[in-house]
């Protein structure tokens, strides 16, 4: 069976946010990701809530078999067990992995929203999104990643991250 396509958004900005972010991408396994694209690690200040350590963020191509709501979950399950407490929402977490895109479909349950309702304003997402997949077009969306951040609005900074080695 072919598998679908998705795409994940992954986030910290609490302790090592690299180390978090490496984890986080080698634990994908257990939620049935084979992982095909890493982009790389971006630093990127905080949207929606400003008052808030910079991210690290990142986005990772994958394809699999399961189900998305089983896919969330089991992204869940990661982040918990590397110990990530969402104590305040859209707040500072140790890791946070969201799904943006799964395959060429369209989710709205009050628990899973794909396309990622917000993933087209935000410059943390569509950076590093652009560098791996710049020709990607959902059939929802009205040009290709690339496209859309040439014409983004969003003015927060996303600058490559160099880990210090
Ligand atoms: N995640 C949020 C809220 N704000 N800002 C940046 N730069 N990166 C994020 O991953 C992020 C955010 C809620 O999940
Ligand atoms: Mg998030
Ligand atoms: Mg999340």
């Amino acid at each position: 069976m072919a598998g679908k396509t998705i795409y994940l958004s992954l986030g910290s900005n609490i302790g090592d946010r690299d180390k978090s972010l490496r984890t986080a991408i080698s634990k994908l396994g257990e939620a049935k990701v084979r992982v095909t694209r890493v982009s790389s690690f971006y630093e990127t200040e905080p949207v929606d809530l400003r008052e808030q350590p910079w991210f690290l963020n990142c986005v990772v191509q994958g394809e699999t078999e399961i189900p998305a709501l089983d896919l969330l979950r089991a992204l869940r399950e990661i982040e918990s067990r590397m110990g990530s407490k969402k104590l305040v929402p859209k707040g500072p977490r140790l890791i946070d992995v969201d799904i943006l895109l799964y395959g060429n479909e369209i989710i709205d349950t009050p628990e899973l929203q794909v396309p990622h309702p917000r993933m087209l304003q935000r410059r943390f997402v569509l950076v590093p999104l652009a560098e791996i997949a710049p020709s990607l077009k959902h059939p929802s969306w009205k040009a290709t990643a690339g496209e859309l951040l040439a014409n983004l609005s969003d003015a927060s900074v996303a600058r490559k991250f160099e880990a210090s080695k």
